[in-house]
């Protein structure tokens, strides 16, 4: 089976809150290795790209605009089924009950926005990481 590559971000909630360096250790801990990551802050042009699937939804303005209001970290993870293996790490979309023991789950919390500040961003497949990391690290 071939190694998988994830895009993972650390969204700026999660950089704000210097909760950085706990993010890459739950990552490496679990075993993956971080193949490519770097600090940026994004452009409009490119969270529009990473989002497209979102257009029109509710959450999407707020979550473009949430995107922009600070850096953030992106992250390419490596290894055997990481994509789904991150997303079980970060846990569900809505931090309020996302499991303990995740990351949203044990870091994450609702501020009463409107959208969800959930900390980390992970690719949900292998068409999307190709796609995404394409994205981020051009
Ligand atoms: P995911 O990040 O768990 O894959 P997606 O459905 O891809 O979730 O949504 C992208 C991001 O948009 C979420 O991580 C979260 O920040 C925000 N979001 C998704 N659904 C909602 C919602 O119903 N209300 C508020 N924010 C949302
Ligand atoms: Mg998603």
């Amino acid at each position: 089976m071939a190694i998988e590559r994830s895009l993972i971000l650390i969204k700026p909630d999660g950089v704000k809150r210097q909760l950085t360096g706990q993010i890459i250790s739950r990552i490496e801990a679990k075993g993956y290795v971080i193949a490519e990551l770097k600090q940026v802050s994004a452009s409009r042009e490119l969270l529009e790209a990473h989002y497209e699937e979102h257009v029109g939804k509710p959450f999407y303005e707020p979550l473009v605009e949430f995107m922009l209001s600070g850096p953030l970290v992106a992250i390419v993870a490596e290894g055997h089924n990481v994509i789904t293996g991150f997303r079980s790490l970060a846990g569900t979309t809505d931090p309020t009950t996302a499991a303990p023991g995740t990351i949203r789950g044990d870091l994450g919390r609702d501020w009463g926005l409107k959208v969800q500040q959930n900390l980390v961003h992970g690719s949900d497949s292998v068409e999307s990481s190709n796609r995404e990391i394409g994205i981020w690290f051009s």
